[in-house]
């Protein structure tokens, strides 16, 4: 059966190519939102696959970036706490859904709506909201209602 034997191996050519696309797209986290603290998806980074309410309790060490409990649990050799509320500046949807980005904890102030798959690697030169995102909320497949903008 000549014609069984192909399909493997297009399969494999598809995987081949499905990986190739995604090292040449920047920083995706597959299945979640992927947030920088610095531009390009670097620094401080976290992922969501659903929500957060507030970035104010995601603490981590200035120094060693590694993520931690609270403000007392850095010290010396990791540097100071951060929250990593008010810090992000780059934004990747792996996810097949729209997402909001709020200005404010608890999702209100201003909504970035950031498109299935899309990306901004600086928000400060085309959005309002460098440094000031402070919650996340995963939405349908749909252009959500209230966008204060969209991005991506
Ligand atoms: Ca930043
Ligand atoms: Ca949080
Ligand atoms: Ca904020």
């Amino acid at each position: 059966m000549p014609a069984r034997r192909i399909v493997p191996s297009l399969l494999t050519a598809g995987l081949i190519a499905v990986a190739g696309l995604s090292a040449a797209a920047p920083a995706h986290a597959a299945g979640s939102l992927k947030l920088c603290a610095n531009d390009g998806y670097k620094g401080k980074c976290l992922t969501r696959t659903g929500y957060d309410a507030t970035f104010a309790n995601d603490w981590y060490c200035s120094r060693t970036l590694a993520t931690v409990g609270g403000p007392n649990d850095c010290g010396l050799r990791k540097g100071i706490a951060l929250k990593f509320e008010d810090k992000t500046s780059s934004v990747a949807n792996g996810t097949a859904r729209w997402w909001k980005l709020f200005e404010d904890r608890g999702y209100k102030g201003y909504v970035l709506c950031l498109r299935p798959g899309g990306y901004d690697s600086d928000l400060g030169n085309n959005t309002p909201q460098e440094d000031d995102i402070s919650s996340v909320r995963i939405q349908g497949t749909g252009q959500p209602r209230g966008c204060d903008q969209v991005i991506g």
